[in-house]
């Protein structure tokens, strides 16, 4: 009792991800609003520093330089556009800001990396979150983006471990397990999720949702993405998943890691506001906002809008979720009982 739990099987996760959906979403929202307002959902803004071109071989993604598609890529932006972008997010109603590149791992020190620190220590100071997602880091350059200033580093496990190797071979699971290693000594938080949709099974799901579970203490934030499918990527054809798996692996998500911001990220530009809402009540409580995710479509500012307006959410105001997890204060104002640590434990009671 008082620590959330890292042990459960993958058989346990299993067993929940397989409730029947009426349970399964109440379990989650149960969670969830012991540690977060009901109504509040955080709001993210991407942009990509550095676009197209990547060394890595990820099926999914239209910036690796392994396949043809219709990205315009562009080196590493200058420090002004960046944070004229960063200003924007905000008076938008982001409270986060997340700068990706498509690097299989940054350059090491040097002009580049130096560019992108000042960027960090600019958009910083707008008092926005400030998030990034490079790949893979050495300790050196974890420790460097910390001193900066990023608060969060977004670096997914994707799937499996044991269907990692269909999606991606230029790289190891472990590999990006010792990225995380790394970016949790350096002191930063951690975003890492996966992507729903790629032809995984549902034991796949569940293997991503027990890495996850495992790592100790859990992410703070996870960001499940469903697939979008991009022409000239080895996963354009895939079949449609059924979006209530996209529901249960949330749900199960925010069950097994009851303190953790779950956030609906890429693909709901192909979900109808109904599926949107079912993640919402399934204990999402994030999303990206803007009209871009890093090179393909996302809703934007007025679909978001109205969508917010039809459903009574409101955004969480800028600053206000940098003391995100344990110190926030919905979770220091919340009753001993909830932050006992016991909720992933009820939901296991109610499962067996
Ligand atoms: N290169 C860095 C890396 O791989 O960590 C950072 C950028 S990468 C685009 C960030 C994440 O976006 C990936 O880990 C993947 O989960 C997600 N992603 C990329 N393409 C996607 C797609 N087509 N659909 C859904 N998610 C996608
Ligand atoms: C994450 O899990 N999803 C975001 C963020 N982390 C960096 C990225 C989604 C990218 C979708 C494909 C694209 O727009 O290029
Ligand atoms: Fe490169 Fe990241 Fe895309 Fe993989 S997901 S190809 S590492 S940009």
């Amino acid at each position: 009792m008082g620590e959330p739990r890292y042990d459960l099987t993958r058989e346990e996760i299993q067993a929940i991800y397989d409730l029947p959906i009426t349970t399964l979403v109440y379990l989650a929202q149960s969670v969830h609003r012991r540690y977060y307002a009901p109504d509040e959902i955080q709001m993210s803004t991407l942009l990509s520093i550095k676009t197209g071109g990547c060394k890595e071989n990820c099926a999914y993604c239209p910036q690796s330089a392994h396949y043809e598609t219709n990205v315009a890529a562009h080196g590493l932006l200058p420090v002004e556009t960046i944070v004229s972008a960063a200003k924007e997010a905000k008076e938008n109603g982001s409270s986060r800001f997340c700068m990706g590149a498509a690097w299989r791992n940054p350059p090491k020190k040097g002009p580049q990396f130096d560019q992108v620190l000042e960027a960090v220590r600019e958009v910083r100071k707008l008092g926005l979150e400030v998030c990034t997602t490079l790949g893979m880091l050495d300790t050196e350059q974890a420790q460097q983006l910390a001193e900066a200033g990023v608060y969060a580093y977004n670096h997914n496990l994707d799937t499996s471990p044991e269907y990692y190797g269909d999606i991606i071979s230029t790289r190891v699971y472990q590999d990006r397990l010792d990225t995380l290693d790394n970016v949790r000594k350096a002191g930063m938080t951690v975003c890492c999720g996966g992507i729903v949709g790629m032809g995984e099974t549902k034991g796949d799901r569940v293997g991503l949702l027990h890495q996850l579970h495992s790592l100790s203490p859990h992410p703070e934030s996870v960001p499940v993405n469903l697939l979008v499918k991009v022409e000239g990527t080895p996963l354009a054809d895939k079949d449609e998943i059924d979006i209530f798996e996209m529901v249960r692996t949330i749900a199960t998500a925010c069950i097994i890691m009851p303190a953790s911001r779950v956030r609906l990220s890429a693909g709901r530009t192909q979900m109808s506001d109904e599926a949107q809402a079912l993640c919402f009540m399934a204990g999402a409580s994030s999303i990206f906002t803007g009209e871009k995710l890093l090179t393909t479509p996302n809703p934007g500012e007025d679909r978001d809008r109205a969508l917010f307006q039809r459903l009574g959410l409101k955004p969480v105001e800028a600053g206000a979720s940098a003391s995100e997890y344990a110190s926030a204060p919905e979770h220091a104002s919340a009753p001993e009982h909830a932050r006992s640590g016991s909720d992933a434990g009820v939901s296991c009671q109610a499962v067996h």
